[in-house]
């Protein structure tokens, strides 16, 4: 933990997460060059350090980057990438890389509250742009990425969310797929079952618009925070008093200038709106190209037919703001989504078989949702089958996982080598492959749609599927490691790691 102690109290916004990252070789790049937020940046990004589920040629734990000269326009940076690397998170959280899921789960038992600052002392309302301004345009203000050329528009696709219960008042913030539409509208995408839609369907209910927030910009460990689902943070819990446990300290709100809702006070850019009741519009209803951006399994979504719009009413920001921008495939999403997978995981194991399940690594493959490792210590002749009850226990704890691959307690799940050696050596298909048909995943795979199986009866259902990699308890005798002798390598290479 030594090598962490000193940057727990680096971090408090993006600019601090940045300049950490600065100091650390090989985590952060830069340009001066022109670039065009129209696919280009996208572009550029997805050779220096997308990875995860990102096109090929890419590259795996690149460095997160920031570009400084946005064509058309001014005073405005872009940064994208900062949670790109488990190491670079590690970093931002003060905890090693195999230890983040555990971190994450002991802070939802720890949340911390957000509370509220003066207006005076919040640095995103530095600089205001109302919207009854005639020269006030969102695609003339904000650089938001068109990531490639057939996307349905410029998305803001780290925008944190923030609404709040019409009723109780209960307050929710997620990140979603949010298409620049006009000058002063957004298309916002909500997956089914998401908590702000709970609340913008009682708003519509009662004919009412829903006040949102989007912060652009803020300290990773909201960003992390934020991608917690249910069951572990349920409708009405905030998943902001989580950020408020990792920091040891509650996350600073705002009040907004327009609408009767809260910002994150720290954000670099804040875009103040509401959810209009009974309003809809076609996604790709400027470009025509049926296709929206690329998301988490590396596949262009296709631009859905009618979405809610939020009308925006301000934008404000810090003074010489920077942009966040993320790629939908790649391996920060695998970090943001993935982390707090693990944390769901571990927790709903844990409390039904303490000591059992080691650890879980939420797949780059899958983007951090559809494919968890877990490594599973069988003790005893009781625990055989045991396993198994932690996959089904798994699936339960994240509702948007698709396949578990489960190994033995010498296997190192975060070697994608090592837990396909178990796969060849430690699995027989016919006998090691649990099927469970017709359960509910999520859309965005597009293997999960009725031509491809009839027991897929909606886009969105799945086979969900365990391979079970471990040795049958009794055999374990057969399946042991060749054993090389510990040594002290730096007696022979004083500088090896
Ligand atoms: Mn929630």
């Amino acid at each position: 933990m030594t090598q962490y102690a000193d940057e727990k109290s680096l971090v408090r916004d993006m600019r601090t997460a940045l300049e950490l990252l600065k100091t650390l070789p090989g985590e952060y790049v830069e340009t001066r060059v022109e670039v065009d937020p129209h696919a280009e940046l996208s572009g550029v990004y997805r050779y220096v350090g997308a990875g995860g589920t990102c096109q090929r040629p890419t590259r795996k734990n690149g460095p997160a980057m920031v570009f400084h000269n946005l064509k058309g326009f001014k005073d405005i940076s872009v940064a994208i990438g900062l949670n790109g690397s488990r190491k670079r998170v590690s970093h931002f959280l003060n905890c090693p890389p195999e230890k983040l899921g555990f971190l994450l789960k002991d802070s939802v038992k720890n949340a911390i509250p957000p509370v509220e600052i003066a207006a005076s002392e919040a640095v995103c309302q530095q600089v205001v742009h109302l919207a009854d301004d005639p020269n006030f345009d969102l695609r003339t203000l904000l650089p938001a990425p068109t990531n490639t050329e057939e996307d349905a528009g410029p998305y803001i696709t780290m925008g944190l969310c923030y609404a709040s219960d019409p009723q109780t008042r209960e307050s929710d913030i997620t990140i979603h797929r949010l298409c620049v539409q006009s000058r002063d509208e957004l298309s916002m995408w909500l997956t089914p079952g998401r908590h702000i839609d709970a609340f913008r369907m009682k708003a519509e209910a009662a004919g009412q618009p829903l006040p949102i927030s989007i912060s652009i910009g803020v300290d990773p460990a909201i960003e992390i925070a934020a991608c917690f689902e249910p069951p572990t943070t349920p409708l009405g819990f905030n998943e902001l008093s989580i950020a408020g446990a990792l920091r040891g300290h509650p996350v600073e709100m705002v009040k907004c200038k327009t609408i009767d809702e809260k910002a994150i006070a720290h954000a670099e850019i804040v875009i103040e709106g509401e959810l209009l009741p009974n309003v809809r519009v076609r996604e790709d209803q400027n470009t025509h190209t049926g296709r929206a951006m690329p998301e988490f399994p590396g596949y262009t979504g296709e631009a859905k037919e009618a979405l809610p719009v939020i009308k925006v009413k301000a934008v404000t920001h810090r003074r010489n703001p920077v942009w966040r921008t993320t790629l939908g495939p790649g391996e920060e999403h695998v970090n943001m989504a993935g982390i707090p997978t693990e944390a769901s995981i571990l927790d709903m194991v844990e409390r039904a078989m303490p000591g059992k399940l080691l650890n879980v690594f939420a797949h780059s493959a899958g983007g951090g949702k559809l494919l968890a490792v877990m490594q599973f210590k069988k003790s005893s002749p009781v625990d055989e089958g045991r396993q198994r009850q932690a996959a089904l226990l798994a699936f339960s704890a994240f509702s948007e996982l698709k396949n578990v691959i489960l190994v033995d307690e010498d296997v190192d799940i975060f070697d994608s080598d090592d837990v396909l050696w178990a796969m060849q050596t430690r699995y027989q298909g016919d006998v090691d492959t649990v099927f469970i048909p017709g359960v509910r995943c999520h859309p965005l795979d597009p293997s999960q749609m009725p031509e491809y199986s009839p027991s897929i009866l909606q886009q969105g259902m799945s086979c969900k599927t365990i391979f079970d990699c471990t040795v049958p308890f009794h055999l374990k005798s057969h399946f042991e490691r060749s054993k090389f002798k510990a040594v002290d390598v730096k007696r022979f290479l004083t500088d090896f790691e």
